[in-house]
């Protein structure tokens, strides 16, 4: 909760947090507290409730005497997950006993309720356990994602990827980025024709973004000379698989004056820098999830900070080690999943794949006509970043030559004429530039050690889903 201001609201005077973490301070104080009721406990004349908010835990104890009767039945008697408003007194809870030579355990505190109102309640039954660690099917976690997020290692996914969005941000600012937002309405595809959402937009066809690209480029373009954007992208694929969705948050840099190897530089700093603060100031939410994984016989995950640089393997080395390993596959090729685990054999956390055939990679590529690799293929400066068999970024220099660029689209069948926007963006003067853009849940994925790209997107946009 590091620099963290709890400003008392409307419903409540502190946070469950603030009671466990400086609850040294408030003992003795009245303090006014809300959450779901985890669990309830005690009949007749007491009770002991344990309160959740999005902060922490506390327990309140409630006693006949203490709260009117009334209180004390409607409490012992409220559904689970419940939420109740509680006023009490801070109390420290007395310790258990410590065997001679233990340490003796961290101080723990309580609410010593005086009274109690029931906000909302819960109907029963709840469509899945939040304390439970039964196996759900993802299907059903999803159709309830309200209660899922309830549960500790869930909320704490969500939490992480959030720092990742925070400690990224906070990496590129220090780097000289500026944030910025592009639309999310287009006229023209950026990543090809095939995979567009088409929409009515007015009495014209438009689609949604499939990528920041065209305009982050426009941007830098424009003199902005380094940006940042993390917004979503549509894509129209019909892939079903753990790491495709129909809409995504990309998180995309564009940087002047710059080439791939350069723009390599900013991700792997980038991603050092998150790794290094979650090991630094988010273990808590680690433990939470090792606590879960611990029920289900999975091994522990572990925030190993990655050394920069990060390996390259060049594209043509790939596929020379893919070969090697008795797979048919020839220069030119895609490097599908089932040979991206060739490399991460020998490669298994954060590798580059730079210089890419030209023919692989979108028009907007940097087109390098020198270099000649393959059967007589053209490179080009366009990379991936893979952590194991997973693509997390792609990535590049672009093509800043309006001559090149135009004859690109022309060579991959694409109609200049629709990409004027663009390509007259590069006709006054046009600055060398390169950028990337990453999978935000690919790599939350990574962090978490969730096997399901759902499992760190909140509502998940598929094929078959649209709802929540
Ligand atoms: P690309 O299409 O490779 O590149 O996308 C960049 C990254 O976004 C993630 N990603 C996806 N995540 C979930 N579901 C999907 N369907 C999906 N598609 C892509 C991946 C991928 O590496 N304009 C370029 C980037 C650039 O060159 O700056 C682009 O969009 O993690």
């Amino acid at each position: 909760m590091g620099g963290t201001t709890w400003y008392p609201t409307a419903y409540r005077s502190h946070t469950l947090g603030q009671i466990q973490n400086i609850g040294a301070e408030l003992v003795d104080e009245e303090v006014t507290i809300c959450g779901f009721a985890e669990a309830i406990r005690g009949k007749g004349k007491i009770c002991f409730l344990d309160l959740r908010d999005g902060t922490g835990r506390c327990q309140i104890f409630l006693k006949q005497g203490n709260v009117e009767d009334e209180t004390l039945a409607a409490v012992q008697n409220a559904s689970r997950e419940s939420t109740i408003q509680f006023t009490g007194i801070v109390a420290q809870k007395r310790a258990a006993k410590v065997a001679e030579g233990e340490a003796e355990p961290d101080p723990e505190f309580e609410v010593v309720a005086s009274s109690a109102t029931i906000l909302s309640a819960a109907e029963t039954p709840l469509p899945l356990g939040v304390t439970d660690t039964v196996h759900v099917e993802l299907d059903t976690r999803l159709d309830n994602r309200y209660i899922d997020l309830r549960r500790k290692h869930v909320n704490a996914i969500f939490n992480l990827r959030s720092k990742i969005l925070q400690y990224g941000r906070e990496h590129l600012i220090s780097e000289g980025f500026k944030e910025i937002n592009s639309p999310k309405i287009i006229a023209a595809a950026a990543e090809g024709g095939t995979n567009l959402f088409p929409m009515k937009y007015f009495d014209r066809d438009a689609y949604l973004s499939q990528s920041p690209q065209l305009y982050k480029q426009l941007a830098v373009l424009g003199g902005l000379e380094r940006v940042f954007e993390v917004g979503p992208a549509f894509r129209a694929e019909k892939h079903d698989t753990y790491r495709h969705l129909n809409e995504f948050v990309s998180f995309d840099i564009e940087m002047s004056w710059a080439d791939d190897e350069d723009v390599m530089g900013v991700q792997e700093r980038m991603i050092q820098h998150i790794w290094s603060n979650v090991a630094g100031n988010d273990m808590d939410l680690i433990a939470d999830i090792n606590e879960f994984r611990s029920t289900q016989d999975l091994d522990d995950i572990e925030v190993e900070i990655p050394s920069i640089p990060f390996p390259r393997v060049e594209y043509s080395d790939a596929i020379e080690m893919i070969k090697a390993a008795g797979q048919d596959i020839v220069w030119g090729d895609d490097i599908e999943a089932h040979h991206a685990d060739i490399i991460a054999e020998k490669h298994p956390g954060f590798h580059f794949i730079p210089r890419w055939p030209m023919s692989m990679k979108p028009f907007y590529i940097y087109h390098d006509k020198t270099e000649i690799a393959g059967d007589g293929g053209q490179l080009s400066r366009g990379f991936d970043l893979n952590y194991g068999r997973d693509e997390m970024t792609s990535g590049g220099q672009r093509e800043h030559r309006t001559d090149v660029l135009t004859q690109n689209l022309v060579d991959m069948d694409l109609e200049p004429a629709d990409f004027d926007f663009y390509i007259d963006g590069f006709r006054f003067g046009a600055p060398p530039h390169a950028g990337w853009g990453l999978g935000v849940a690919r790599l939350t994925m990574v962090l978490t050690g969730s096997r399901n790209v759902r499992e760190t997107v909140l509502f998940p946009r598929d094929r078959r889903r649209c709802t929540p």
